[in-house]
């Protein structure tokens, strides 16, 4: 049987039929979807980490146990998680891991279009690029194998237009497979990192490097297909199916292992085409290494190093440049807060006291965007809280507040708290509590009370958090969303007060409240 699925959903299938026990995550789009449609399996563990480090490490564990464990992110949640996975690569696993970057060329929805391609070089870890949905599920299956195979974590690198795009996958025979990896074992020159033993274990990765290297030239992921020995391309992911629609008739080596490269496949294919082309999106990653290896290949100079590219790059190549007609230019539709959201109350009162606003990474950095743009930075998930104290420091006489959504503070800006409590600064932080992790589609945190499961959680208590920073009791305050008035004296009096002060600022989402509605009412 044969059926549509989208990338994720084929990472996610792929997943279950390769057994896999424990998945954790944190969301980002476009990530989301494979710990929402995993965690439908009551026999898979699955789980909302509260940041990626914490999905990461939770990973770890459960591999290291013998369990086969996912764990997914975007490609900016591996910035956080990178710590873990450095030592992870020395470490090795017990039961396979499989860690999903999913990465976003054209920044359709991140702070920045960060190539992790270079995570794979850089933490020596072998890397696979699906090209579609059923390349999604073999290539996550292949991906446990390997990682059991060479005792190394094993990357997944699906982009945006793979996660989010649908196609054929064929279902048939996709039982599970339970796989018996056994369990921890004590290993202390494997499991503990201490500089002596981390100082060996570099030389058995550089072993497993060599032996993914011979993998890399005879696993069958990696596939030539000669036709048209004038031209050819080496390409992978996405790419891959523009190639084969603008150039049907041309040569193509498609990777669905991008590292490490299988070189002595690559050199003989640029030895039997006469003009070959490196098709890859954002930076020359391939290029650079083939053209290290002696070949006579072109890439960036034709494809541009920033944004997707698309079927028409490749026709320009082969027949120069069209002129786009008007009616094929799509109007700009800037995003914008939607009606009633609870986070524009605020924003007038921030702008009507002209106060200088740290922003963070939600829905509410729209806040950015006509009418109100009130944010002044953001940067990265949790820097509201830290950058704040910085520009206070750099300049004490004008006004600041950090504004911050509920699940980014659980992310990472209850550690920013803390530096501004002991540094003794007097941060005003305002969390923007609207229950629930809006922006990537409506995930439950730590501050929301449920898990991905909907089942009832802890229920992560501000005012005791405030009261465990040291924050004074009359610097606390939570405030109702819808009431503009009780805002505005709460930010005058706390930012007035020139000490260390939370508010929270409560309201539902508007969107996840009529969806909570409609399941009442059964719709
Ligand atoms: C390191 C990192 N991980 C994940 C994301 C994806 N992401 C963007 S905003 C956001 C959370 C937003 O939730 P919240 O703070 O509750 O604000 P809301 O959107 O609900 O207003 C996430 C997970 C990201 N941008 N960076």
């Amino acid at each position: 049987m044969k059926k549509l699925l989208s990338g994720n959903e084929g990472i996610a299938l792929g997943a279950y039929e390769a057994g896999v026990k424990v998945v954790t995550g944190y969301p980002g789009t476009p990530s989301t979807e494979i710990t929402e449609t995993l965690s439908k399996y009551k026999d898979i563990y699955t789980e909302w980490s509260v940041n990626e480090k914490v999905a990461l490490e939770v990973a770890a564990g459960a591999a290291l146990g013998g369990s086969r464990t996912l764990v997914t992110m975007k490609h900016v949640g591996v910035n956080v998680a990178a710590d873990p996975l450095f030592t992870m690569s020395y470490i090795g696993v017990k039961g396979g891991l499989v860690i999903v970057s999913a990465d976003d060329p054209q920044s359709h929805s991140s702070q920045n279009e960060q190539d992790n391609r270079h995570y794979a070089r850089a933490a020596k870890l072998p890397m696979f690029e699906p090209s579609d949905s059923e390349d999604a599920r073999q290539l996550t299956r292949l991906a446990f194998e390997v990682s059991e195979k060479f005792d190394t974590p094993v990357f997944l690198r699906p982009t945006t237009r793979i996660c989010h795009s649908y196609s054929v996958v064929d279902v048939n025979g996709n039982e599970r497979k339970e796989v018996d990896c056994g369990k921890f074992e004590r290993n202390l020159s494997k499991h503990v990192m201490i500089p002596a033993y981390a100082r060996a274990r570099h030389f058995d990765v550089e072993d497993r490097m060599a032996k993914l290297k011979e993998f890399a030239e005879t696993t069958s992921v990696n596939t030539t297909e000669i036709n048209d020995t004038e031209i050819g391309f080496i390409t992978s992911g996405i790419s891959y199916n523009y190639v084969k629609e603008m150039a049907p008739n041309a040569s193509v080596l498609k990777l669905g292992m991008i590292y490490p490269l299988p070189e002595n496949k690559i050199k003989d294919f640029c030895s039997k085409i006469k003009k070959v082309y490196v098709v890859e999106e954002l930076e020359p990653f391939f290029e650079e290494q083939i053209k290290v290896m002696g070949c006579d290949v072109e890439g960036k100079k034709f494809f541009p190093i920033t944004g997707e590219l698309s079927p028409d790059n490749v026709a320009e190549l082969l027949y120069g440049k069209k002129e786009l007609l008007p009616a094929e230019k799509i109007l700009a539709r800037p995003p914008a807060l939607c009606p009633g959201c609870p986070h524009s109350f605020v924003y007038n009162v921030l702008k009507k006291h002209n106060i200088l606003v740290s922003g963070d990474i939600g829905c509410y950095t729209l806040g950015v965007m006509p009418p109100f743009q009130v944010i002044d930075t953001c940067i990265d998930m949790g820097a509201s809280i830290t950058a704040a104290q910085g520009l206070e420091i750099a300049d004490p006489s004008i006004k600041h507040a950090a504004v911050i959504g509920d699940s980014t503070f659980a992310h990472s800006g209850i550690t920013g708290l803390i530096n501004a409590a002991y540094n003794k600064r007097n941060t005003l932080v305002i969390v923007l509590d609207n229950s629930i992790t809006a922006m990537t589609g409506m995930q439950h945190n730590p501050f929301s009370g449920e898990t991905i499961r909907g089942e009832q959680a802890v229920q992560v208590n501000y005012q005791y958090l405030a009261k465990a920073v040291g924050i004074e009791d009359d610097n606390f305050m939570e405030v109702n969303a819808y009431k503009p008035d009780e805002i505005e004296s709460a930010i005058v009096k706390l930012s007035d007060s020139g000490k260390l002060s939370l508010l929270v600022v409560k309201g539902i989402c508007v969107i996840y409240n009529r969806k909570k509605n409609k399941k009442k009412e059964g719709v």
